[in-house]
């Protein structure tokens, strides 16, 4: 089993903002998930650069093209790390290997007889980087994404014949009704097609930025004839030594926004099929993260870039946060000071106290041991392993985090009603009592390991204090898994107090 996952590289004309941490940090926690089951996985993510303007911001600065690049990729290489996505390669699209391989693959479709020679004139909006029709624009003639005026490009171009592909990818469509996730993505992708396909230029004359084209070096690629390419190329380079196209090509699932669709869901299969290569497994287009701008500055005065925010409640908070804040999949509104509503409530107080609660009574009652008993279990463990694996499996990330915290208010429930500090009192409930500790080690443990894609920082923590090992296995998610155990200490809190810097909440 193996499981390749890529987010889209991100256009490098400026830094990088929450929404691109957000791709970054949910493609993680699948990953993770994914390795939990033991498979074999690659996480790709990297940077989009030969955009016409990424080209006009270097000029402004009055940098090289490359120059400009190399300085702005250390802060987008940054964001995995600041996030805790544990990525594989990150991709450059200025990288040699990606550059001769995009070259290779654009002949490829030439040879195939796709490409022809034309004159485009048309409406470009280069906020999108790419040709618009009248139709696609608002009344006023505006880019509805952007709201800039497009500007009118007239010159020699090289088409691909995307129309050509219209039928086979309506029967790819039609064929495999998980190619794209959600329903409503594979419903508007389809209609798109269906409504009839127009050729598509995939190189530029007016931009000396870019990879020029093997048949004709006078023209560069197109950027999305560039950039979409690097979910194959990366797995040509990303091992010096090693193709891992055998292993991971046709193995992909791309995550995206509802933004960059059309490109993903249509020209890329199109792309691939002229090419010759397989299509991926399956793409899943997200909504977008909103923040409320003036939520930010309410309660967290100084915070002015919400990546920030990692620095202050750290990486496993603001992934939790991500993940929980809005239906992944759904368009939603987030505050950012819900995160500390979040830390406080649900991180520090569900889950944390939960785990100083159990280490502090088996430590107390029973000097840090725990025996195995056969009793009752206080959650269905086996029952929410598989729940929550199922929901992974169809992305449906928020709907797998609130499954797995029905299961720790279960548990602090369970405390709430067994009362353990009560049997402690009376000799005669020592069966009782031993049985409660064990069901709160072993739930505790089950849960765990269910948190680990989304808590990767906490998650061993809680294992550790509990006394069971580091062993993230997805299997070990059902009941009776904790093994004896023996040292367990009051464990110190998982998500201490947050203090804020010194201006918030003024
Ligand atoms: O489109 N909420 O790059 P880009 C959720 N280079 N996701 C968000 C977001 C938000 N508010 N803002 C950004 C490009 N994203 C091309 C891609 S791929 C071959 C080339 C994420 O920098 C989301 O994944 O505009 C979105 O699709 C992507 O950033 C757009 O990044």
């Amino acid at each position: 089993m193996r499981f390749y996952l890529t987010t889209p590289i991100y256009y490098v004309n400026s830094t990088p903002h929450i929404g691109h941490a957000y791709t970054t940090a949910i493609g993680d926690m699948l990953v993770r998930y994914h390795q939990q089951r033991g498979e074999e996985t690659f996480f790709l993510t990297g940077v989009d650069e030969h955009a016409t303007k990424v080209w006009r911001v270097a000029q402004e600065q009055g940098l090289e093209p490359q120059e400009y690049a190399d300085r702005i990729a250390v802060p987008w290489r940054e964001v995995p790390k600041r996030i805790n996505a544990n990525i594989d390669f990150f991709i450059r699209t200025s990288d040699e290997g990606h550059k001769a391989f995009v070259r290779e693959f654009l002949q490829r479709i030439y040879d195939n007889g796709d490409v022809y020679e034309d004159v485009y004139a048309g409406l470009y909006c280069v906020g999108c980087e790419a040709f618009k029709t009248e139709e696609e624009l608002t009344p006023d003639g505006l880019c509805p994404d952007h709201l800039v005026a497009p500007e009118w490009i007239e010159e020699k171009n090289y088409f691909f014949r995307l129309s050509a592909y219209q039928e086979k990818l309506l029967a790819i469509y039609d064929e495999r009704p998980e190619f794209v996730r959600p329903d409503f993505r594979y419903n508007e992708a389809r209609s798109f097609i269906a409504g009839g396909l127009r050729d598509f230029s995939i190189s530029r004359a007016g931009q000396p930025w870019g990879i020029p084209l093997p048949w004709d070096e006078s023209q560069v690629a197109y950027v999305w004839a560039d950039a979409l390419v690097n979910y194959i190329s990366a797995l040509t380079y990303a091992r010096p030594g090693e193709d891992l196209r055998d292993t991971f090509w046709p193995a992909a699932h791309h995550l995206l926004a509802k933004d960059i669709l059309r490109f993903h869901c249509v020209y890329w299969p199109a792309m691939l099929l002229s090419a010759g290569y397989e299509l991926p497994q399956d793409l899943f287009v997200h909504g977008y993260l909103l923040l409320d701008e003036r939520k930010i500055s309410k309660s967290l005065g100084n915070i002015v870039e919400p990546l920030e925010l990692i620095d202050i409640y750290g990486s496993d908070a603001v992934r939790y946060w991500m993940a929980r804040a809005i239906s992944f999949g759904q368009d939603g509104s987030a505050s950012v000071d819900g995160i500390q509503e979040r830390y406080d409530n649900e991180l520090a107080n569900d889950l944390g106290n939960l785990l100083s609660r159990t280490t502090a009574m088996v430590a107390r009652y029973r000097d840090g041991a725990t025996r195995r008993v056969d009793v009752e279990p206080a959650l269905d463990l086996d029952a929410l392993g598989a729940d929550v694996s199922a929901r992974l499996e169809r992305y449906d990330v928020t709907g797998a985090l609130d499954a797995i915290w029905v299961g720790v208010r279960a548990l602090n429930q369970y405390v709430t009603v067994e009362a353990p500090w009560q049997l402690a009192k009376d000799e005669a409930n020592a069966a009782r009592l031993d049985a409660v500790l064990y069901n709160l080690v072993d739930g505790l443990t089950g849960l765990a390991v269910a948190l680990a894609p989304f808590l990767p920082d906490a998650a061993p923590r809680i294992l550790a204090a509990v006394g069971q090992g580091d062993d993230l296995s997805w299997e070990r998610i059902r009941n009776g898994v904790a093994a004896d155990a023996a040292g367990i200490a009051a464990a110190e809190p998982l998500f201490p107090r947050i203090e804020l810097p010194a201006t918030a909440g003024t």
